[in-house]
């Protein structure tokens, strides 16, 4: 299913119950553009929770940051493209032989900077190459909310073609519009939604504080 910018948000549905994340989901999925499913919630339930959220008729991105040699990376992409996956999320500093690899076997988004304060120690400074090797093999790449000006930098790198996703905001302290102002497509928000006392309530409002950011 093809990821198009309605809401300018994507659900990060790490939840550990199958009951919470349809849940959850049921009363979010009006107002996301995507569902990011990851370890927390198939390693609390199982792989077919992929395709059983696909009922809500929204692209799934499975976030299994893939940081593996080649031929393993392409098949734990395979399994997600074979349980319902729309798109992979695959790790960029491990090289371009396991970016290419995963890319065969799915649509990929290459994780290019991440958003916690320890992706200075190591990450950082490779972004821009990582980003290099994402415009010839991915369908977009992840940057972090929690620096925007890293996001202005990522994206001048990157070009136009690449989609940048960005993790970061709410509970890790970005506020909602600003990586789509600096350059990103889709914001990607887990805790702001899920831990929500009306998840419904504060997707629709993140949803219009992104949509008033493009
Ligand atoms: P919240 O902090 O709860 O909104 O969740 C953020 C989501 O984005 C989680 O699913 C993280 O695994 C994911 N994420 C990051 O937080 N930082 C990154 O640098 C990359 C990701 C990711 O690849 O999605």
């Amino acid at each position: 299913m093809a990821l198009k910018r309605e809401n300018g948000i994507i659900l990060a549905l790490d939840v550990d119950t199958r009951e919470k994340a349809l849940e959850i989901t049921r009363e979010a999925a009006e107002f996301v553009d995507a569902i990011k499913v990851g370890y927390p919630l198939v390693l609390n339930t199982d792989l077919s929770i992929i395709g059983e959220l696909k009922k809500f008729q929204k692209p799934i991105i499975a976030d299994f940051k893939v940081a593996d040699i080649p031929i393993v990376g392409q098949r734990i992409c395979e399994a997600a493209k074979g349980a319902g996956a729309d798109f992979v999320i695959v790790h960029g500093f491990v090289g371009e032989d396991v970016v290419k690899a995963c890319s065969n076997a799915s649509k990929i988004f290459v994780v290019a900077e991440m958003s916690h304060p320890g992706a200075l120690d190591f990450m950082a400074k490779d972004a821009e190459s990582i980003v290099e090797i994402a415009r010839k093999h991915a369908f977009g790449i992840v940057a972090p909310a929690t620096r925007p000006e890293r996001i202005r930098e990522l994206r001048a790198a990157s070009g136009a073609d690449l989609k940048i996703i960005s993790p970061g905001v709410k509970a890790q302290g970005a506020s909602v519009g600003d990586a789509i102002r600096a350059g990103a497509d889709f914001e990607i928000i887990g805790r702001g939604i899920y831990g929500a006392r009306e998840p419904k309530k504060a997707a629709e409002e993140f949803s219009k504080s992104a949509r008033s950011a493009y």
